[in-house]
C-alpha cells in the first residue's frame, strides 16, 4: 500500500518535474500578467483529501452524505468572498474562469440570444464572445473594441454599438487593458438597452480587493472572476451576483455546467480570500501598480511605445509596431533571457494572434516576491537590452544578472514571500 508514500517515492518522474518547475519559477522574472505566485497555505489546502470528497449540490442541500465538513469549508469561502468584494451572493464553484463566464452566460441567455463584448484582440477576451469559443459559438456574439488611436474604451462607441445591436448581455472586462473601465457608464448603457450587465473582473480583481481599481460590484448585475491572478490565490473561478440572479446562477453552475464542486480548491479559495482581507494586501496592491507603472516609465524612456500611454493596473501593453520585430519574437528572445511575458495584440494589430505585434508585461508576480519600482527599472532595463541585440552574448549576459536578481528574492525556498 502506497497510500502514505510522499510523491518523491511514488512517482520519482512527476517528482522531479514539480522540481524543475518550481527552480524554473524561482530562477526567472514571471512578468505574465496574469500570473502570480500562491502561498503554500493556499498550496496546502489544494494538495489536502478534501480532494476525495463528492459534494454535488451547495452547502446543507447536497446530494451526498458526509458533507457536514466540506459545507463548513465552502460556506467560509462565500462569507470572505462576500466580505472581500460586499456582493449580494456568491458562488465559489466554478474551476476556473472560462466556467464562471459560460455557467452565467446561460444564466441569463437562451442559446443563439446576443451578447456584447469586448474584442479580444483590442484587450478582451477569448470567453468574451470570440467566434472560436462557446461563448461565440452558442450566442450571437457582436464584439467592440478600444478607440485604436487613444487605446482606450470609447464609451459613446460602445453606447452606439449597444443601441443598434441590442445585445441581451453587456460584458465588461478585460485581459489586456491598461486603464481603468468606467462600470458605472456601461451600467449606464446597459440599463438604456435592458440588458443583463456582467463584468468579468479576473484581471484585477486582487486590485479591487485592494481598493485599487473601481468596483464592478455596485454596477453589475454579475461579477465574474478567478482567484489566482492578482487575487493570488488558488487556480479558479467565482461569481458573483446581485439577489434576483442567484437562483439562476446557482442553477446554471450545478447542475447546469458543472458535477461535483473541487472542495479542496474551494478551501484554496477560502484562504485566498482571507489572505485578501489581511491589511499587507491592500499595501501589495498599490505596490503592483506602481511597479507597473515604473515598468512602463522607463521602457518609455528607453523608446517603447505603450498602448494608452500607460498604465492604471498591473499590466502595460507594448506596441512593437514601430519596431522591426515581432511580439511573437520579443517573446521568444526575452524567454531565453529568463523573463517570462507573453505576446499580445495591440489595437489595430496587423498580425495574427500568433505572432502580435505586442508584448504584454505585468507586475503581480515580481511584487509578491518583494520586488519593487528599483527592481522594475532594472528590469525594463534588462529588457531594452534584450530586445534591443537579442544576440546570444547579450542573452546571456541578461541571463546572469535575472538570476543574481531572483535569487535576491528568493520564492518558495523561504518564507520570505510576502
Ligand atoms: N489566459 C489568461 C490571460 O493570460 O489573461 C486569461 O484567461
Amino acid at each position: 500500500m502506497t497510500m502514505m508514500l510522499p510523491l518523491e517515492d511514488v512517482d520519482p518522474t512527476i517528482f522531479q518535474l514539480v522540481q524543475r518547475e518550481t527552480q524554473r519559477q524561482e530562477d526567472g522574472l514571471e512578468l505574465i500578467a496574469s500570473e502570480n505566485f500562491t502561498s503554500r497555505a493556499v498550496m496546502d489546502a489544494m494538495g489536502s483529501p478534501l480532494t476525495n470528497k463528492y459534494a454535488e449540490g451547495y452547502p446543507r442541500k447536497r446530494y451526498y452524505g458526509g458533507c457536514e465538513v466540506v459545507d463548513e469549508v465552502e460556506q467560509l469561502a462565500i462569507d470572505r468572498a462576500l466580505q472581500l468584494f460586499g456582493a449580494d451572493h456568491a458562488n465559489v464553484q466554478p474551476h476556473a474562469g472560462s466556467q464562471a463566464n459560460l455557467t452565467a452566460y446561460l444564466a441569463v441567455l437562451q442559446p443563439g440570444e446576443r451578447l456584447m463584448g469586448m474584442a479580444l484582440t483590442h484587450g478582451g477576451h477569448l470567453t468574451h464572445g470570440h467566434k472560436v469559443n462557446h461563448s461565440g459559438i452558442i450566442f450571437d456574439s457582436v464584439q467592440y473594441g478600444v478607440d485604436e488611436a487613444t487605446g482606450l474604451i470609447d464609451m459613446g462607441q460602445v453606447r452606439e454599438m449597444a443601441l443598434r445591436e441590442r445585445p441581451k448581455l453587456l460584458i465588461a472586462g478585460s485581459s489586456a487593458y491598461p486603464r481603468v473601465i468606467d462600470f458605472a457608464a456601461f451600467a449606464d448603457v446597459a440599463r438604456e438597452i435592458d440588458a443583463v450587465f456582467l463584468v468579468d473582473m479576473a484581471h484585477f480583481a486582487g486590485l479591487v480587493a485592494g481598493g485599487h481599481y473601481p468596483t464592478p460590484v455596485d454596477h453589475a448585475d454579475i461579477v465574474t472572476s478567478t482567484t489566482h491572478k492578482t487575487l493570488r490565490g488558488p487556480r479558479g473561478g467565482f461569481i458573483l451576483c446581485r439577489e434576483e440572479f442567484t437562483k439562476a446562477v446557482d442553477k446554471s453552475v450545478f447542475p447546469g455546467g458543472q458535477g461535483g464542486p473541487l472542495e479542496h480548491v474551494i478551501a484554496a479559495k477560502a484562504v485566498g480570500f482571507g489572505e485578501a482581507l489581511q491589511p499587507a494586501f491592500k499595501e501589495y496592491g498599490a505596490q503592483v501598480i506602481r511597479n507597473a507603472q515604473r515598468l512602463g516609465e522607463v521602457l518609455a524612456e528607453n523608446g517603447y511605445d505603450l498602448v494608452s500611454g500607460g498604465t492604471d493596473s498591473h499590466l502595460i501593453l507594448v506596441d512593437l509596431r514601430k519596431k522591426d520585430f515581432t511580439g511573437k519574437d520579443g517573446e521568444a528572445a526575452l524567454g531565453r533571457a529568463g523573463i517570462h511575458v507573453n505576446k499580445n495584440t495591440v489595437p489595430g494589430d496587423p498580425r495574427s494572434p500568433f505572432v502580435t505585434s505586442g508584448l504584454r508585461i505585468g507586475t503581480p508576480a515580481l511584487t509578491t516576491r518583494g520586488m519593487g519600482e528599483d527592481e522594475m527599472s532594472q528590469i525594463a532595463d534588462f529588457i531594452t537590452r534584450v530586445l534591443g541585440s537579442p544576440d546570444d552574448e547579450t542573452v546571456e549576459a541578461v541571463s546572469a544578472e535575472v538570476l543574481e536578481l531572483t535569487e535576491g528574492f528568493p520564492l518558495y525556498t523561504s518564507s520570505a514571500t510576502t
